[in-house]
C-alpha cells in the first residue's frame, strides 16, 4: 500500500495545474455573463453627498440606494466590550478607506465597465482621516462610527499577579516592537461569479474562498435569502492564506446583481486592488515588560498590545480574532508563571483587517523572542540556553499554561536544540569571530512557538465567535464502479487537503489513490463544513473523512461476506478488495452486487448502504499544538543595511504527517511568507491615509533570489486526541522567521551595540538602528 497516511504521495491536483488545465473563477465561462469593476473612494474618510449615473447608463450603474434589500456585513461578537461596525456592501453615507466600494459598473467586459466607473461621478465632502493607531487614540479624535464615542473595536485584558515577578526580577527587558501592516498576496486574487439558477430557483456563486459554507451563510443573511437558494461553489483557488476566509463586500454586490439583473456578473480583483483595497494584515505595536532572574529565567510579563484592525470588523471572525490570539498567545511555548496583557483593536481609516496565515502570532512570536534574546544579552547567556531554561519541559506534558492553553504532546525545548544543533550552533561563535576579523557582521538567531490548531467550539466561543464549531462531517462513498468518492464541505486552496484527504481514505480502504475522487467546496454536493482555516483541515476534514470511510469499510466487510460466505469478523481489506484466507471479492464487485444485482445479496441487506457520511470531533475541545524552533544565520551590511539569509533550518512537529512531501511545501511556503514578514513586505499610508504601495514594484514580494534554501527537520510526537494522532500546521511556518531573523540581524549588529525592534527589517530600518547606537 502506497498511497496511505505518512507517504510522500504526489499531488492529485498537481495534474491539472501544472498543465493549465484547472478551473479558476477567472476561467469559468457562462454564455452572456459580464464583467463589474467598483467605483472606489479615493478618500480614506469621507461623507458622500451624491453620487451620479453617467448620462444614458443608469441600468448599468448601482449604488447603495438601488439595493436597500442588502443588509451590511454584521460581525457580531459575544464579548462584551466589542462594538459592531456595519460594513456595507457598497458605501452609502460615508467612505471609512481608499479603496471601499461606491458603486458596481458592469458591462460585457471589464474594460468597458472600467470606463463606465470612471465616468461616474461622486461628490465627497472629505472628513479629517484616522491614518494611524496614534491619531486614533488621540484626544477627542475624528471618529470613524460616530456612534462608537471613541474608535476602539474592542479591548480585553488578562491579570495575573506580577507582583511577586517584579520583586523578584534581577533583570528587567522593556520594549516597543512594531510590526507592520501587509497584504496576503495569493497568486489568484479574489474573484467572484454569480448567476441566478431558474430551475432551482436559486443564486448560485462560484467564488474564490477557503470558506465555502460559511461564503453561503454570510451571502444569505445580508441578501435575505433562505440558505436553499443559494448555492456557493469554490472552483479551484489559488492560495487563500486567510485573506479567503472572510466575506467581502464585492461578493454580495455580485451577487445582487447577478440577481437583480438576471444576468451572470463576474468580477476579478486586480492586483492594485489588492494592494490597496484588498488585504490588510498584521499591524500590531507592542510595549512589553519582561521581568526574569539572574540566570534568565523568565518570571512575569506585562504587555500592552494594540492592532490596526482598520475600518470595519470581517465576518465571520471579526476584530475579536486577531486581539484574543495576541493576548492568548503571547507567552507562546514558554512556562511563564505570571501575565498581564491588555489589548486595543483599534479602528482606523484602512481596509478592514483580515486574518493571515498566523493570525496574530507571526506577532507576538516576533516580540516574545526578541525579548528572550534581549534577556540572554542582559544576563550574559546564549540565546539557545535561555530557551531551554524557559521552554515547557517534556515532563510536564500535557501543560496547561496561564493563558489557559493545553499543550498536549510534545518536547519544546529538544525542538529547539534540534534546530541549533542543525544551523551548528555550537561553532558559530568562533565562525562569527572569523567573519568579524574580515570585516563582515553575521549573526545567529533562533525562533519557537507553538500553534494552536483544531480549535474546539469552546475556543472560539471564548474569543467571542460562537458560530465557529469544533467539529465536522464527511461522506465516503463507494461508487457503483467500484471506486472510492470523498465529499467534504471543506475546499483545498493550495494546501494540498485534496491529496491528504485521498490518503486517508486510502489508508483505511487500501486502494490505490487514483481511485479516490475528492468531491469538494461545493454547498450542493457535500455535507456542512464552515471551511479551512485556523489549520483546523487536516485534523477536521481528515478525521471526518477517516470516521466515514472505518464505517464504509465495516459495511464493505458485511457486504463482501455475504458475497465470500464467511463471517464478516474473519475477513480482511487489502487491495481494494474483501479478503477472507485465499478467496477474495473485490470492491468492484460488491458495488455491482449493491447497485446493480440487489438478488446477489440477502434479503436482510443492510440498507444503510455505501454512503456513509460521519461527524466527526476531536476528543479535546482546546486544540491541538504543533511546536517547533527556526534558526537563522544572516549577514548584515552595515554600510548598505542589506541583509543576507546564509542559512535557515525549521525543526518541527505536527504529530502524525500525513504527507511529508506536501508539509514540506507547507514549510518553505509559510517560510517564505515569514521572511516577506521579516525583511520586506509593507502596506505604507501616509497621513491622509493614502496608500503608498499600490503596485508590486512598491510592495516588495521576496522571490527565489531573496529566500535561502530551507532545511528541515522532524520529530513525530502523535496527539492522543485526534484521529491517527494527527496535528494541524498550515500557518506555522509563517509565524517564526521575524524572530529568528531579527535575532539574527541582532546578534550580528551586537559589535555596533543596534538593536532592531520593527519590522520589516528593511535596509533603511538597519541604517537607522546602527545610526542609532552610534548616536548614544
Ligand atoms: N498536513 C499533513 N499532515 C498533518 C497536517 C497537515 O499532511 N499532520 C497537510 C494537509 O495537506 C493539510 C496541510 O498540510 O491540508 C495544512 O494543514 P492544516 O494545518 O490542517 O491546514 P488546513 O488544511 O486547514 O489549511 C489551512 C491553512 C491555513 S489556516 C492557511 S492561512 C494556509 C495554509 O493552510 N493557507 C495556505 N497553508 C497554505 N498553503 C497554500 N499553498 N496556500 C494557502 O492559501
Ligand atoms: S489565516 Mo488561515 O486561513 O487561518
Amino acid at each position: 500500500m502506497t498511497s496511505g497516511i505518512g507517504e510522500r504521495v504526489l499531488r492529485k491536483e498537481d495534474a491539472r495545474h501544472l498543465r493549465g488545465t484547472a478551473q479558476f473563477v477567472g476561467d469559468i465561462k457562462i454564455a452572456g455573463c459580464w464583467e463589474a469593476a467598483f467605483v472606489r473612494s479615493p478618500l480614506a474618510h469621507a461623507r458622500i453627498r451624491g453620487i451620479e449615473k453617467p448620462d444614458g447608463l443608469e441600468s448599468r450603474v448601482f449604488v447603495a440606494a438601488d439595493m436597500p434589500d442588502v443588509l451590511p456585513i454584521r460581525a457580531e461578537s459575544s464579548l462584551p466590550s466589542y462594538k459592531q461596525s456595519d460594513y456595507p456592501a457598497l458605501a452609502k453615507d460615508k467612505v471609512r478607506y481608499v479603496g471601499e466600494c461606491i458603486a458596481i459598473c458592469i458591462a460585457p467586459t471589464r474594460a468597458e465597465a472600467e470606463d463606465i466607473a470612471e465616468s461616474v461621478r461622486v461628490d465627497l465632502e472629505p472628513l479629517p482621516p484616522v491614518a494611524s493607531i496614534d491619531t486614533a487614540l488621540e484626544k477627542n479624535p475624528p471618529l470613524l462610527h460616530e456612534e462608537w464615542g471613541d474608535n476602539l473595536f474592542l479591548t480585553t485584558e488578562f491579570n495575573s499577579d506580577l507582583s511577586e515577578a517584579k520583586k523578584n526580577a534581577a533583570v528587567v527587558i522593556e520594549r516597543e516592537y512594531n510590526t507592520a501592516r501587509q497584504c496576503m498576496n495569493p497568486m489568484e486574487g479574489k474573484g467572484v461569479l454569480a448567476h441566478w439558477d431558474t430551475k432551482y430557483d436559486q443564486l448560485v456563486v462560484y467564488t474564490s474562498t477557503q470558506v465555502p459554507h460559511l461564503i453561503r451563510t454570510g451571502i444569505s443573511q445580508s441578501l435575505q435569502l433562505d440558505q436553499a437558494d443559494v448555492r456557493v461553489v469554490a472552483p479551484d483557488v489559488g492560495g487563500g492564506f486567510g485573506y479567503k476566509c472572510v466575506l467581502q463586500p464585492e461578493e454580495l454586490s455580485v451577487a445582487w446583481t447577478a440577481r437583480h439583473c438576471n444576468r451572470p456578473i463576474r468580477w476579478t480583483e486586480d492586483r492594485r486592488e489588492h494592494l490597496t483595497a484588498g488585504a490588510n494584515t498584521r499591524e500590531h505595536r507592542y510595549k512589553l515588560k519582561a521581568y526574569a532572574d539572574k540566570n534568565g529565567r523568565l518570571l512575569g510579563v506585562d504587555a500592552d498590545i494594540w492592532v490596526d484592525i482598520g475600518a470595519y470588523s470581517v465576518w465571520p471572525f471579526t476584530a475579536c480574532l486577531e486581539a484574543a490570539q495576541a493576548g492568548g498567545n503571547l507567552p507562546g511555548p514558554y512556562d511563564l508563571g505570571a501575565y498581564s496583557c491588555r489589548t486595543y483593536s483599534v479602528a482606523t481609516n484602512k481596509p478592514a483587517f483580515t486574518p493571515y496565515r498566523g493570525v496574530a502570532r507571526p506577532g507576538v512570536c516576533f516580540a516574545m523572542e526578541l525579548t528572550i534574546d534581549a534577556i540572554a544579552r542582559a544576563v550574559g547567556k546564549d540565546p539557545l540556553e535561555i530557551r531551554r531554561l524557559n521552554l515547557v519541559q517534556a515532563e510536564a506534558m500535557p501543560y496547561t499554561n496561564i493563558t489557559g492553553k493545553f499543550y498536549d504532546t510534545g518536547d519544546y525545548p529538544s525542538a529547539a536544540v534540534q534546530a541549533a544543533d542543525m544551523i551548528g550552533f555550537d561553532t558559530f561563535r568562533k565562525r562569527k569571530e572569523e567573519a568579524a576579523r574580515d570585516g563582515r557582521f553575521i549573526g545567529l538567531g533562533l525562533s519557537s512557538f507553538t500553534e494552536q490548531s483544531a480549535h474546539g467550539t469552546k475556543v472560539f466561543a471564548a474569543w467571542g465567535l460562537p458560530l465557529v464549531p469544533g467539529y465536522e462531517q464527511a461522506m465516503v462513498k463507494l461508487t457503483p464502479s467500484g471506486s472510492i468518492e470523498v465529499k467534504s464541505g471543506n475546499h483545498s486552496f493550495g494546501q494540498g487537503l485534496e491529496t491528504t484527504l485521498a490518503q486517508v481514505a486510502c489508508d483505511w480502504l487500501k486502494v490505490d489513490i487514483d481511485r479516490v475522487k475528492i468531491v469538494m467546496g461545493d454547498t450542493g454536493l457535500t455535507p456542512y463544513s464552515t471551511g479551512a482555516y485556523a489549520s483546523r483541515g487536516m485534523v477536521m476534514a481528515g478525521g471526518a473523512v477517516s470516521k466515514a470511510s472505518e464505517e464504509l469499510v465495516r459495511r464493505l466487510r458485511i457486504h463482501g461476506a455475504h458475497l465470500l460466505q464467511c463471517d464478516p469478523e474473519k475477513t480482511e481489506i487489502k487491495d481494494g478488495r474483501v479478503v477472507h484466507g485465499q478467496a477474495s471479492v473485490s470492491f468492484a464487485e460488491i458495488a455491482d452486487a449493491w447497485y446493480l444485482h440487489p438478488d446477489r445479496l440477502p434479503d436482510t441487506v443492510n440498507t444503510a448502504g455505501l454512503e456513509v457520511t460521519e461527524g466527526y470531533k476531536p476528543d479535546i475541545d482546546t486544540g491541538v499544538f504543533t511546536y517547533a524552533t527556526h534558526a537563522a544565520i544572516v549577514e548584515v551590511d552595515p554600510d548598505t543595511g542589506r541583509v543576507e539569509i546564509l542559512d535557515y533550518v525549521i525543526f518541527e512537529d505536527c504529530g502524525r504527517r500525513v504527507n511529508p512531501m506536501i508539509l514540506d511545501g507547507q514549510s518553505y511556503g509559510g517560510a517564505a511568507q515569514g521572511i516577506g514578514t521579516a525583511l520586506f513586505e509593507e502596506t505604507l499610508y501616509d497621513s491622509g491615509g493614502q496608500p503608498l504601495t499600490s503596485t508590486l514594484a512598491d510592495y516588495v514580494l521576496p522571490g527565489p533570489s531573496e529566500l535561502p534554501s530551507f532545511r528541515l527537520g522532524h520529530s513525530e510526537s502523535p496527539s492522543p486526541y485526534t484521529r491517527h494522532g494527527i496535528k494541524g500546521v498550515g500557518e506555522g511556518a509563517a509565524i517564526a522567521p521575524s524572530g529568528a531573523i531579527v535575532n539574527a540581524i541582532n546578534d550580528a549588529l551586537a559589535p555596533l551595540g543596534a538593536e532592531l525592534t520593527q519590522i520589516p527589517a528593511t535596509p533603511h530600518r538597519v541604517l537607522e538602528a546602527i545610526f542609532e547606537a552610534k548616536e548614544q
